[in-house]
């Protein structure tokens, strides 16, 4: 996963495709609340204003249809922002610029920056904003507002109100999801991520038609460390095992803790061979490290989804699950992969 100048290391970026599926329902009634206002002001406004409204529409919908595709779609739901911005601009430009009673309106789009990015975007969106109620106010009747400044220092005040208020809530609603998915003890993703990303990859593969791979390990006779050294020193363990799968793998390739020593690797784009590789990388290090104090090893089972179908995740962890059975069988310490012969050897 690459970082942008949005989302310096990527890890927002689920965030703002979460909130983005959310709002996407309630920005059509939004639309709709502001299309009745134009056309209830029509009169008196002209009834040409629905016409950059439903330009602003047709902007999301199309960043809508790219997203789920885009390597970096911040930035492209961040430019349809600011030309959603720009179109309010030219609107409120041609009904009066400063008089225009709709020069508020800049502050409705503030709401959905803090919903869809971090500090940056907020003060990059807010940033954009103040310059355009400037640029549409004094250069379309700077006299009006020489002669009356409160037309831009209201607006001004409750778009620069809203951007702080909203940072609040911002970062309250992102230290909650990242308590709801890391696991405390490791730091590593739980379960309730793994279905979220596994949800989203089987989504990515109908369209780049690319393998996922996965990875179930199990730490060996780990019962006997809790039983002759303690819970705690159990507790160490588990969190240096962690730290030594984290460490061992690339930055997208995401790890999970999905149970009490069980751990889920995903590796995008890779087929059986490749997960295979990887599996083994990360045998050799935790069987090379000392974790909490001790040497421990790990078993691993490896599954992969065929490249031409849709991920089936259930199938996909099945499979691993059944290879993992087989590396306990031959010994433990090792790596076994989910082919036809194993499902044979071992029925679901
Ligand atoms: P095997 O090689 O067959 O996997 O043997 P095992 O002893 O590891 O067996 P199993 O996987 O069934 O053991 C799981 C043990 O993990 C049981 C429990 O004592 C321990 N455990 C589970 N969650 C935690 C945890 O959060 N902290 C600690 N310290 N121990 C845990
Ligand atoms: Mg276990
Ligand atoms: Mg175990």
């Amino acid at each position: 996963m690459r970082g942008s100048w949005l989302f310096p290391d990527g890890v927002d970026r689920e965030r703002m495709l979460d909130m983005d599926r959310r709002i996407r329902p309630v920005r059509r009634a939004s639309f709709g609340v502001l299309a009745i206002g134009l056309l209830a002001s029509g009169p008196w406004l002209g009834w040409w204003t629905i016409i950059p409204l439903a330009l602003a529409a047709i902007v999301f919908r199309v960043a809508d249809e790219h997203i789920d595709q885009a390597e970096r779609p911040e930035i492209g739901l961040f430019l349809a922002w600011t030309l959603s911005q720009v179109i309010i601009a030219v609107s409120v430009a041609l009904s009066g610029g400063p008089t225009a009673p709709t020069l508020s309106w800049f502050a409705i789009p503030l709401v959905t920056l803090s919903a869809r990015f971090s500090e940056r975007g907020i003060a990059v969106g807010v940033a954009v904003s103040v310059v355009l109620v400037l640029a549409v106010a004094f250069g379309v009747d700077a006299g009006a507002v020489i002669d009356d400044p409160p037309l831009v220092i209201a607006p001004l005040a409750l778009m620069l109100a809203m951007g702080i208020l909203n940072t609040v809530l911002m970062r309250s609603e992102k230290d909650t999801r990242a308590e709801a998915v890391l696991d405390p003890l490791t730091g590593m993703l739980n379960r309730k991520a793994l279905a979220g990303r596994a949800a989203e990859l089987a989504q990515q593969s109908e369209v780049t038609r690319e393998p996922v791979g996965m990875i179930v390990g199990d730490l060996d006779h780990f019962k006997v460390v809790n039983d002759t050294l303690g819970h705690s020193t159990g507790d160490a363990v588990l969190k240096d095992v962690a730290y030594v799968i984290r460490k061992a793998l690339r930055a997208f390739d995401f790890a999970y803790r999905i149970g009490g020593e069980e751990f889920v690797v995903l590796v995008p784009g890779a087929d059986l061979v490749h997960t295979e590789v990887v599996a083994e990388q990360l045998r050799a290090a935790v069987e090379a490290a000392t974790v909490g104090g001790q040497r421990v090893t790990m078993s691993f089972g490896v599954s992969a989804s065929p490249a031409e179908a849709r991920l089936d995740y259930d199938q996909l962890f099945a499979d691993a699950d059944r290879a993992l059975y087989l590396a306990k069988r031959d010994g433990r310490n090792c790596v076994r992969l989910a082919t036809a012969a194993a499902a044979a050897a071992i029925p679901a």
